[in-house]
């Protein structure tokens, strides 16, 4: 791969530099024969050069494309400032002994997809004793207790379960939405921590498909975990915010 500018970052098609890109879209019109030029228009005014309709389909009154098109914009990728989550990842056989040696109590960690969320396949991924992708869950960790409350669990049930247990770690999960209730949900968790003076008491994570550190630290969270996220990640982080609050 030749050398790229980092400064000067422009899209890659079927060679350097050429800003060749994809598209795809809905419009909410039908699928007949103004379709794709209507297509092309649209990704026109989007500013792309030399507009191609690759593929459309009728979806039952509306229409889906794929366009490739052209564009000269380039970006400065070493400008952008991008916090990241600062932990060592260790492995399960490691964090329980850490805990053990280091903290001498089991951790209890409560998790839940908050709202109107039924995505709960990626909290369990995380807390689940099956876990993912051959990573175990946090229910498999010998000095964890993890309680997963599964689905469209309120922000207030998740915190007065966090209390009652005397959480050391809550756990959200969040998809993110067009009307983003993904932030008032999780707004509303770190508001009720803070309201009810527990906010230092605990570590609040959130994740998600499309949740990343920089939305999670926006939203008063300690850190956000987005896709291929596993448990011995969520918990490192906890373990080593314990070691350091704790001045271990
Ligand atoms: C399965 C699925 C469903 C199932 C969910 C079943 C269940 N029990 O979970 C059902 C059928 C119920 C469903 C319903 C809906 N769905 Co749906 N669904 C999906 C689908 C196909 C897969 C999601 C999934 O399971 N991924 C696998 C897991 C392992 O990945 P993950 O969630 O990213 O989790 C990882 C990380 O994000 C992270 N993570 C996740 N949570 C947490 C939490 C913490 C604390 C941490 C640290 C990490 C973490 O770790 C996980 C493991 O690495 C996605 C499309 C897709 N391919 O992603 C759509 C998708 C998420 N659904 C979508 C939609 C729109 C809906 C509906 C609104 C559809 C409708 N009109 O009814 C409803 C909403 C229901 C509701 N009330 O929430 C959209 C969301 C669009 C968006 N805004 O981004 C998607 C993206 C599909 C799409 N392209 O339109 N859905």
């Amino acid at each position: 791969m030749p050398p790229v500018d980092l400064k000067k970052v422009r899209a890659y098609g079927d060679k350097s530099g050429d800003g060749a890109v994809q598209l795809s879209f809905t419009l909410p019109i039908p699928h007949d024969e103004k379709a794709p030029p209507a297509a092309a228009a649209f990704a026109s005014r989007l500013g792309l050069k030399e507009p191609s309709v690759v593929h459309s389909a009728d979806l039952g009154g509306y229409s889906f494309f794929i366009v490739y098109g052209k564009t000269d914009v380039e970006i400065d990728v070493e400008s952008l400032a991008v916090p990241k989550v600062e932990m060592e990842v260790w492995d399960r056989d490691e964090i329980d002994r850490v805990i053990e040696e280091r903290l001498g109590r089991p951790l209890v960690m409560v998790g839940a997809c908050i709202g109107d969320d039924a995505h709960t396949v990626g909290i369990d991924a995380i807390m689940n004793m099956k876990g993912y992708h051959g990573h175990f869950g946090l229910e498999r960790y010998r000095m964890v207790e993890a309680v997963n409350f599964g689905s469209q669990v309120p922000p207030e049930t998740l915190l007065t379960e966090a209390i009652a247990r005397r959480a050391d770690a809550v756990l959200a999960s969040q998809i993110v939405t067009g009307n983003d209730l993904h932030r008032l949900n999780l707004a509303r968790l770190i508001e009720l921590a803070e309201a009810s003076g527990v906010r230092d008491r605990m570590i609040f994570v959130c994740g998600g498909p499309r949740i990343d550190h920089m939305l999670a630290l926006e939203l008063g969270f300690d850190a956000g975990f987005g896709r291929g996220t596993y448990a011995e990640h969520v918990a490192s982080f906890v373990v080593q915010r314990l070691l350091k609050t704790a001045g271990a």
